[in-house]
């Protein structure tokens, strides 16, 4: 039986799930989709087989031929979203971050224990992507031994029009904060966050370069870089006691012409994480119904929040922030 998916938002992450879901995902159907530009969210459903389409998010999770909701919305709707979602009974994937501020994380936590259920998946897609999950095999049979450190890079060609400086971390970093806790099991207790002197490029001032410390003193830096230029560029080096382990170059191909042998980026995430994106949908899907659900839970989110929110003070004060324990939050 295939179950009926709506999509709030209808930008450049909710397209893309509609094209995956409608092309590469079985057991669900998209059925509608909603943004506040008619146009739009019409388009996105026609072009996926969707018959319905909204101008609300609210009257998607309300409508009965939805039956779970994809949350890709701004991140400012979504804890708004998934609450809604929670009301109508109706399992929810969002998208990253759960929700920008730390108390509406917790809210969310609250109202998802209050239905006695798991309801919410977190889009952090890189728990799927098959590059990661080789990276934390390696890590789990422990042949290199325990993880000393890890490097991390995060470059975007270009952020796009209406990224805020805080988004760099709120929205981009959180990728990273997840991964990393997903890879080495740790928690991360403090985090101090150093702008670098600048490229020119207007209001976000990157690079950012954000040293986490984990738990078991292991430490992890993170380059963010909203503006990088060249192309779409993610990576990651675990250094651990007998050897290391680095993400391999989503570019297979090497092309040789004019006396230059090259590899091609990606230019956003979409191409380097398309295999993520439906491995976490198809996971998604067919975890709903009371099964066994993978994925990031609304507790990661908060976490990722938590994090983000103490990188985000120590950009402001130049120091080293403590990240409070996820305390009496449970999974
Ligand atoms: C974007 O929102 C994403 O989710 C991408 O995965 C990330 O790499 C990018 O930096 C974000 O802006």
């Amino acid at each position: 039986m295939s179950l009926g998916i709506g999509i709030t938002g209808a930008g450049v992450m909710g397209a893309d799930h509609a094209r995956t879901l409608a092309t590469q995902v079985g057991g669900a159907k998209l059925v509608a989709v909603s943004d506040p530009d008619e146009a739009r969210a019409c388009e996105v459903a026609r072009a996926n087989e969707a018959r319905r389409h909204h101008t609300d998010g609210f009257a998607l999770i309300e409508d009965p031929a939805v039956e779970a909701v994809i949350v890709a919305s701004p991140d400012h709707t979504h804890a708004a979203m998934v609450l809604a979602c929670l009301r109508a009974g109706k399992p929810v994937l969002c998208e990253k971050p759960l929700a920008p501020t730390v108390a509406e994380c917790r809210d969310l936590i609250e109202a998802e224990q209050r239905t006695g259920r798991r309801m919410i998946q977190v889009g952090f897609m890189r728990r799927f992507d098959p590059a990661y999950a080789a990276m934390h095999a390696t890590l789990s049979s422990g042949r290199l031994g325990r993880p000393l450190l890890m490097h991390c890079a995060h470059r975007n060609a270009a952020a796009p029009g209406f990224f805020t400086p805080e988004m760099s971390i709120a929205n981009a970093a959180v990728h990273e904060f997840d991964v990393v806790r997903w890879l080495l099991g740790l928690e991360a207790v403090a985090v101090t966050a150093l702008r670098s002197a600048s490229k020119a490029n207007g209001t976000l001032r990157d690079p950012i370069l954000l040293v986490l410390e984990m738990q078991n003193g292991v430490p992890v830096d993170i380059e963010i870089f909203m503006n990088a230029a060249y192309g779409y560029d993610i990576r990651a080096e675990l250094v651990c006691e007998n050897g290391t382990v680095e993400l391999g170059r989503p570019a297979p191909n090497l092309v040789r012409n004019e006396g230059e042998e090259a590899r091609t980026f990606p230019g956003d995430w979409r191409g380097r994480f398309s295999d993520a994106y439906r491995l976490q949908l198809q996971a998604w899907i067919g975890g709903l119904g009371g099964k066994t659900q993978s994925g990031a839970g609304a507790l990661d989110g908060y976490v990722a929040t938590l994090i983000a929110q103490a990188a985000l003070r120590s950009l402001a004060s130049g120091a080293r922030e403590e990240i409070a324990p996820a305390g009496s939050l449970t999974r």
